[in-house]
């Protein structure tokens, strides 16, 4: 498609209604929002309906201790049981729960029978090696079929699990071992990544020198790519010497509902990174609902697949948790999409047959760049729904990716969420709402989202500020691991009780700036730690970073406020320009002027500079403090949480004038 014709379909049509075939046989219709308005607590305790429990919830919500929720707080119930045996004993133990497929080419289908008896084997394994009921296990692993089934054998007994994403460093790896006072850790010799095996086992033995890991009693080992591995005795054990000799008979136990499910770390923008705590009975119900809803999972006849990795909250609610909870066939890739060739997401989309593919919008602004003519190459007829999550998504990458991947056919659902947040907060569904391309839209049934000014007081449509949920929710987090005032005063204290001007409600901060448009749609703005005050006026990032990247030259943009003696904050831009554009003095005038055009002459970045890479999260998301260090001349804050920390040298390197003009 030409640019051209890209900006006319942005202008002209800006609303995609839901298709016929999808809106005539949707899971979800308008009127489930209506009847979560009328009993928010009645919707959700129908919801709980879809999850098999040992002891039924008499009680939906607690609430008597804000900000300290427990949801079904009486009910019982195994999650490894809902996510994996049940569906066998429905008669669906030949139905493939996971379709695998290695970086190298290798591959493999578990049927939910055949993940049954895995995941009991695991769990005696574990049992084995002294884990207990509330024990915490680290789980390190690359995305291979026994990250999931280590998770499960966690959840099965009832032992929280930290799961630590495969690109972590040793340091990063030590410090989450040594907040959650893990037992054991689960690893691999390696995983395959760019076409090579990258060894993980090597960063665990580092870690487990730190003070502070001395409780760490096993580790238990998979063996992926077979590369050399140096072996600790009395405390390394292969898995397939342990998990394989096991039985297949597990008999699950049934745990309360507030029984600890995982603890997920973020690396937040300062200090320590936050354990997030979530549980069972609620966070389990909101991730079955949610992708139930908002992908319109027919399990019976869709194969789905979320790219994300299991080290991301993403790749907890919507690889392991919802979709087996709901008895899906799902896809899951170990290695990159660029490996070995452009094409390789496209190729396993068409090999499979995936109807509903999840991702995030930076993968979507990567295809972008490599061209239209790679997806062209291969059948994508059999998607139906597209989603989104992450970051918000620029216009063009949204009609980019419906047209391009979705035949200009599909829904394409933006999910706001967070891992604060457990389960998908505000999308739209896909057989009930029309689409606008970059709006996240509306809250789910059942789910109270607004947005407020700095006094709390809510913001008329066509305004902006602060988005906050005003009610609990079930998948929410209960605490920060360890540290319930921080809890209080990340999440609670910003707009609580005493602090709004229009009442006591206790309302939820999620960090991110949001506005609401003339029909009261939210469309997010990015984390407000990112808004830039120039000369008075608060401009976010992320709508700078959209005009940027609508011109035709510009594949990728970040864009950060930098100390500055006449505005306050100067904005910079971090550009990555398209294969064939190349740098000039030019461009970067004509970049300037098309922002301001786009934005009026405020938002005009006051410097723009052309690099190779952006530095970015495991989840792909821009990590603007390190450019605002890169741009303000400083020293660079914490890399761990980088997935790959030579672009920051590389940003580093074309920009030894950054505090000049
Ligand atoms: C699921 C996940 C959470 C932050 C969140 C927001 C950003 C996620 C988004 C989105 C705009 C979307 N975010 N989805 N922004 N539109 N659809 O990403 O969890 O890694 O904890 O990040 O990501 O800023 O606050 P997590």
């Amino acid at each position: 498609m030409s640019n051209e014709s890209l900006a006319n379909l942005l202008r002209e049509e800006r609303r995609f209604a839901p298709p016929a075939d999808l809106a005539a046989a949707a899971n979800v219709t308008a009127e489930a929002y209506e009847q979560a308005k009328a009993d928010r607590l009645g919707f959700w305790a129908e919801q709980a309906r879809r999850l098999t429990w040992a002891a039924e919830p008499t009680e939906t919500l607690d609430w008597s201790n804000p900000p300290f929720a427990k949801w079904f707080a009486d009910g019982k119930l195994n999650v490894a049981y809902n996510c994996v045996d049940r569906h066998v004993e429905n008669g669906l133990g030949d139905r493939v729960a996971i379709h695998f497929e290695g970086e190298p080419g290798d591959s493999r289908s578990l049927t939910y029978a055949d993940l049954q008896r895995e995941v009991a084997k695991a769990a005696n394994a574990l049992t084995e090696l002294g884990v207990q009921a509330g024990d915490r296990v680290a789980i390190y692993l690359p995305m291979i079929p026994e990250a999931v089934v280590a998770m499960l054998a966690c959840a099965r007994i009832g032992a929280p699990h930290s799961v630590v994403f495969g690109g972590f460093s040793a340091d990063a790896l030590a410090t989450r071992i040594q907040d959650a006072d893990a037992r054991v850790v689960i690893t691999s010799d390696g995983g395959y990544r760019r076409g090579k095996p990258s060894a993980l086992k090597p960063a665990v033995d580092e870690a487990l020198t730190r003070p502070g890991t001395e409780n760490v009693r096993s580790v238990l080992v998979v063996r992926r790519t077979g590369q050399e591995t140096a072996w600790h005795e009395g405390r390394d054990v292969w898995w397939h010497e342990l998990v394989d000799r096991q039985s297949e008979q597990h008999t699950p136990e049934a745990f309360g509902a507030e029984h600890p499910l995982f603890i997920l770390y973020t690396s937040g923008t300062t200090g320590k990174p936050k354990g997030i705590l979530h549980t069972t009975g609620g966070y389990l119900t909101q991730v079955a609902y949610t992708h139930h809803a908002v992908f319109d999972l027919k399990p019976e006849s869709d194969v789905y697949w979320c790219t994300a990795d299991v080290g991301w909250v993403t790749g907890h609610s919507y690889i392991v948790y919802g979709p087996l909870a709901n008895g899906a066939t799902e896809v899951l890739y170990e290695g990159t999409p660029d490996t070995p060739h452009q094409g390789r997401w496209w190729e396993i989309v068409q090999k499979y047959g995936v109807t509903i593919f999840y991702t995030a919008p930076t993968a979507i602004r990567a295809c972008m760049k490599w061209g239209d003519d790679i997806p062209a190459k291969f059948d994508l007829s059999s998607l139906r729904v597209l989603g989104s999550v992450g970051e918000p998504i620029n216009p063009e990458a949204w009609v980019w990716y419906r047209r391009n991947i979705g035949a200009d056919r599909t829904p394409v659902v933006d999910t706001w969420w967070q891992t604060e947040t457990g389960g998908i907060m505000i999308s739209p569904l896909p057989g009930v709402t029309e689409t606008k391309p970059g709006s996240a839209q509306v809250p789910l049934p059942g789910i109270a989202a607004t947005v407020v000014d700095d006094e709390a007081r809510e913001v008329p449509d066509g305004a902006g500020g602060y988005l906050v949920l005003t009610e609990p929710w079930p998948s929410m987090l209960r605490t920060i691991w360890g540290d319930d005032q921080r809890y209080l005063d990340t999440y609670w204290a910003r707009f609580g009780p005493g602090q709004s001007a229009t009442g006591v409600a206790w309302r939820y901060f999620a960090g991110d700036g949001a506005k609401k448009d003339d029909d009261g749609d939210i469309w997010l703005l990015g984390r407000v730690d990112d808004v830039m005050l120039v000369s008075g006026h608060n401009i976010s990032t992320t709508e700078v970073e959209s005009a940027l990247v609508s011109h035709p030259k510009v594949a990728e943009a970040a864009v950060v406020g930098a100390t500055d003696p006449q505005t306050t904050q100067a904005i910079c831009a971090f550009v990555i320009l398209r294969g064939s554009a190349s740098e000039s003095e030019g461009l970067v005038e004509e970049l300037r002027a098309h922002v301001a055009k786009a934005l009026g002459p405020i938002a005009k970045p006051k410097r723009i500079l052309p690099v190779a890479e952006l530095p970015k999260t495991r989840s792909g998301k821009i990590m603007r403090r390190l450019l605002r260090d890169v741009a303000e001349n400083r020293a660079l804050g914490d890399v761990t949480t980088l997935t790959d920390s030579s672009v920051m040298e590389l940003i580093q390197s074309k920009l030894p004038t950054a505090s000049e003009d």
